[in-house]
């Protein structure tokens, strides 16, 4: 190629920038992304080149935060919701100095074993805040970590709860529903602390993005409340003057860092070449000396370094000052406040659950379960101070507002139940952020088919082990007139699926209060609760005994004398099993009958335990929903009973013969078996 061609094809020279300081240190974000994204043949470098300027300001100017206390709890939470550019995040978290994300751990990005996987997953490094990767989940989580701090700042005060939440965001994650529900429901509460810096490069995957989103963000987003400008993402002043007017701001930010994706790459700055793929050598090698950067892979010069780790301590002695505020609190609210930190429950719980399994026994009652968990809520929101509730406009219907749970509204965070309105998906990121801040344990209700519009977040909570509880109620065709569109029948087999989640479904009030404090002590992984519409009976009325339902399953009724069959059943169908039991005992067959409220529990039971619960007679097991999973507990010779199809809108009365659920044909079933 002659001089002349290549001077016509050279990129024009980089914009000076305002402060070269700040560009180097920049710089060295972009290196580190380019060179570890080389070396593992694998990720995206295009974002973390375009947004290391604005992450600079942020991370050496104003997120506070100490390297050295990764959970001090009163940090500003840092949330990168566009986690393809994971190298962005895990080169701030070396540069600034937490221990964990070493130089090897990104020589190792990617690789199996290391802290930097391809997306950032909380608890593989300090620092990781929430697993992000799915497009607009951290917005959605950001919301609900602006939310617990301001129902902890209105619980313990301002000098002990006083943070932000800053993200960075991409188009992507501003073009996914979720995000747009986050939004909504943030500008409704007027959720100031939450500042979003949107990566405006108008490049996503397949190529420009006017290809697929021509609707204006900004205009969007001041329409749900937020305070929302644009600006040149490159410029560290004009970044730095935009997060300081939205700390200003009386309702959440969204500041459009107008950004060129990959910074500094010659050829591919720009263009979704450079969103998720290495950049390659002689791209690499232009980016270098376009920016000025003259150092080998991973190296970074002394005074870059030295810089970086200055910003990371920069937070320390606020981070003190804290300390002494919080040693100087009156020692119950201080020791209230720890208790929560270390994610441990109440004295009394226990206590409480067996008083009110008691006083369901002594009423004998007969409720649906959705009532029975309104009961058991009535009591938990007494002793679990840090319960936070809410539902997706259902409230009435799930039964998920304690008696004396007030109401979170714009200007007064003193209540404890959200309304989340009709934003299944928002309310189940935002319970996830709520649940990863700490202090707080959320719980939110919808009907269990609208599981599915929640179920990317309740994928994510059971992937990072977030201790959220769902309320699901109207949990199959016992729903009744509502009809086939809310009547769940692959949901249980859909949940039951997902690792890491643990779903109850229990058969009367006594399961249902034990399935909750179940659901509440496991503080490492998501609950569900799928819960009745329709009235059951009360099974458990034996005198008090431990919580029974810990077990997974257990033997409600043994048969008399050596077991004939076994009746196996969760839920609203566990009566339908006990009075098959009875008519298979009027004909001198012996069943005893199993309830399962729950199966990951039951699977993690020993062998001994199960083979003893589920015992050797053939078996017959009975669930309004399809059979997918049941396989497994029917053993060689099991009979489902169940639903093979969608339901059907009618009273419940004449759904269930309908649908052949009915004790006649499980005892049928069963004899057929003998
Ligand atoms: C829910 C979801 N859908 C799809 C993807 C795959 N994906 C990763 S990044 C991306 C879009 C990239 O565009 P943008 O968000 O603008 O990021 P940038 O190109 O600026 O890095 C897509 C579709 C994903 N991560 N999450």
């Amino acid at each position: 190629m002659s001089t002349t061609a290549r001077a016509a094809s050279a990129p024009p020279p980089l914009p000076a920038p305002r402060d070269p300081k700040l560009r180097r240190l920049a710089n060295a974000l972009r290196a580190l992304a380019m060179d570890a994204v080389e070396q593992a043949k694998s990720g995206h470098p295009g974002m973390p080149m375009g947004m290391a300027d604005a992450a600079t300001v942020l991370f050496t100017q104003f997120l506070r935060f100490d390297p050295q206390m990764p959970d001090w709890p009163d940090r500003d939470r840092f949330v990168l919701s566009a986690g393809h550019g994971s190298m962005l995040l895990y080169a701030l978290l070396h540069l600034t100095g937490y221990a964990d994300m070493t130089l090897d751990e990104l020589k190792r990005f990617r690789q199996f074993g290391s802290r930097t996987a391809g997306h950032p997953e909380r608890g593989h490094a300090s620092g990781i805040e929430t697993t992000t990767g799915p497009l607009g989940q951290g917005l959605g989580n950001s919301v609900g970590m602006a939310i617990a701090e301001r129902l902890l700042a209105a619980e313990f005060g301002k000098e002990i709860v006083d943070h932000r939440i800053y993200v960075i965001a991409s188009d992507g994650d501003l073009m996914e529903g979720v995000s747009h529900e986050a939004a909504s429901l943030a500008g409704h509460l007027g959720l100031n602390k939450l500042i979003v810096l949107y990566d405006d490069n108008s490049v996503s995957i397949d190529g420009p993005t006017e290809l697929a989103f021509s609707d204006d963000p900004l205009l969007r987003f001041r329409a749900y409340g937020w305070a929302a400008e644009r600006i040149d993402g490159h410029d560290h002043e004009a970044v730095a003057e935009a997060i300081r007017h939205a700390q200003r701001s009386d309702r959440p930010s969204l500041i459009a860092c107008r950004t060129t994706i990959a910074f500094g790459a010659p050829t591919k700055a720009g263009t979704a070449a450079a969103h998720g793929a290495p950049l390659g050598a002689a791209e690499i090698a232009g980016a270098r000396e376009r920016l000025g950067w003259n150092e080998p892979p991973f190296a970074i010069p002394e005074d870059i370094r030295v810089a970086w780790r200055a910003a990371g301590v920069r937070g320390q002695a606020v981070r003190r000052a804290w300390d002494a505020r919080l040693e100087s609190l009156p020692a119950e609210c201080r020791a209230e406040f720890l208790r929560r930190q270390r994610n441990e429950l109440p004295p009394g719980l226990d206590a409480a659950i067996a008083k009110l399994c008691e006083d369901f026994r002594q009423a004998n009652a007969k409720l649906a379960t959705r009532q029975a968990s309104g009961t058991v809520l009535d009591m938990l929101t007494r002793v679990v101070p840090e319960l936070v509730g809410g539902s997706a406009d259902l409230t009435p219907s799930n039964n998920t507002k304690a008696k004396e749970q007030k109401d979170v509204r714009l200007g007064d965070f003193s209540g404890h139940y959200i309304r989340y309105g009709v934003r299944e998906h928002g309310m189940a990121a935002a319970m996830n952020g709520i649940a990863v801040h700490r202090g707080l344990i959320p719980y939110g209700g919808t009907f269990l088919t609208f599981s599915d519009y929640a179920r990317p977040s309740i994928r994510l909570a059971a992937f990072m082990g977030a201790g959220v509880i769902y309320v699901m109620t109207h949990d199959s065709i016992g729903l009744g007139e509502d009809g086939p569109t809310h009547q769940p029948v692959e949901h249980l087999a859909a949940l039951r699926a997902m690792p890491g989640l643990y779903v109850y479904r229990p058969a009367d009030a006594v399961e249902t209060a034990e399935c909750w404090a179940l659901s509440l002590r496991r503080r490492d992984a998501p609950s569900l609760l799928a819960l009745t519409r329709q009235a059951l009976p009360l099974l458990r009325g034996e005198p008090p005994t431990e919580n029974r339902s810990a077990h997974g399953a257990y033997v409600l009724a043994e048969a008399d004398g050596p077991r004939q069959v076994t009746l196996l059943a969760t839920g609203s169908e566990v009566s339908i099993a006990m009075a098959a039991r009875e008519a298979l005992g009027q004909d001198g067959i012996r069943a005893a009958v199993v309830s399962m409220p729950c199966w990951e529990l039951f699977e993690e039971a020993p062998k001994e335990y199960r083979d003893a619960v589920l015992g050797s007679a053939p078996r017959v097991a009975v669930e309004a929903a399809v059979q997918f999973g049941w396989e497994r507990w029917l053993g060689p010779r099991g009979t489902f009973i169940g639903m093979t199809g969608f339901g059907a809108s009618a009273p419940v009365e004449a759904l269930y013969p309908h649908f052949g659920i009915t004790p006649e044909r499980v005892a049928e079933a069963a004899r057929s078996l003998l």
